[in-house]
């Protein structure tokens, strides 16, 4: 995709859909991070707006978050799997692609070899979002064969701790003892260690966080992002919680977020040398393009 087949020739514009003229006009295609990212949402035409996820989920708020903060819209591609968080991912203004459960990460890195191959002077962003039933339990190996390969791509692990979409049966990302619906009598072993596998197998960069502070959790994506165009695979691990397993009542969703970002969810950020170098140099020009 590029911009070329999103702007409409000027004949044919009165005839499109309202939705995708005002994408064009005002959606942050072609704009910087500092016009159309998260410091002005709700200013602009965002990616992805309206979806058919519940009422005051938790998942659908950080996926609004995660496209607020893509570097490059128009040349990126998600791909996700089945979950709850597709259902919003695929209504964004950006192509995302959907395979079997669990092979979001094997797709991605074909996509992204592909994409190097065919576009070597135009640089692609491929970011794999999933569940953590998606990412950790049913797509694991290809999750962590991904990574010990050293494939470029950011992959986001949406963490509600639970198979939400199915109605309630434990992941292997649920804690010890959590009573679901369909986990009656409490899951019996502990929660994997999720940041710790990724940085074994090879991650650059990756980061656990509760997304409370907006402006943070769109730095960590697009660190992902950009130590993944240049140095290999990245990871971050996102509670996102699920309100109707939980059933945790919609005003609560942001005090339990805020919670858990004081507990098993508080910030960790982890970088490899190069990662650390490649960052002062991308924020430094980005500062400078600001001001
Ligand atoms: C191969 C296969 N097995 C099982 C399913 C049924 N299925 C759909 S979504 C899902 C679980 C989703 O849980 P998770 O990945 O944690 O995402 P969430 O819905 O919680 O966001 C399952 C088991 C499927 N679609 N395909
Ligand atoms: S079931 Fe849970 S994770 Fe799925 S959309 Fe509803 S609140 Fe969100």
């Amino acid at each position: 995709m590029s911009l070329n087949y999103m702007v409409p020739a000027s004949k044919f514009k009165r005839y499109l859909p309202k939705d995708y003229v005002e994408l064009v006009n005002y959606g942050p295609f072609g704009k910087t991070f500092a016009e159309c990212g998260t410091k002005n949402m709700g200013k602009y035409k965002e990616l992805v707006e309206e979806h058919p996820m519940c009422s005051g989920c938790w998942m659908a708020y950080y996926i609004k978050i995660i496209f607020a903060s893509l570097p490059n819209p128009e040349h990126t591609v998600t791909i996700g799997t089945a979950g709850c968080g597709r259902l919003a991912i695929s209504q964004a203004a950006v192509p995302f692609i959907y395979g079997n459960y669990g092979d979001q990460n094997a797709m991605a890195s074909g996509i992204t070899r592909a994409f190097r191959l065919r576009f070597p002077d135009q640089q692609k962003d491929v970011i794999t979002i999933a569940g953590d039933g998606g990412m950790m339990d049913i797509g694991f190996s290809m999750t962590m064969h991904a990574w010990f390969r050293g494939e470029k791509f950011t992959t986001i692990m949406l963490d509600n701790e639970v198979y939400g979409n199915t109605g309630g049966q434990e992941s292997g990302m649920s804690v010890k003892g959590a009573v679901l619906k369909m986990s009656p009598k409490g899951k019996n072993f502990n929660k994997m260690p999720a940041m710790q596998l990724a940085i074994t197998a090879g991650c650059v960069y990756v980061v656990k966080m509760s997304p409370t502070n907006i402006n943070k959790a769109a730095k960590a994506i697009r660190r992902a992002i950009f130590a993944a165009r240049e140095l290999g695979p990245t990871f971050i691990h996102a509670y996102t919680s699920c309100n109707i397993e939980y059933s945790i009542p919609t005003p609560d969703v942001f005090k339990d977020a805020q919670e858990m970002a004081k507990g098993r969810f508080a910030f960790e950020e982890f970088m490899t040398d190069e990662a650390k170098e490649l960052f002062t140099v991308v924020e430094a020009k980005k500062k400078k393009e600001v001001n």
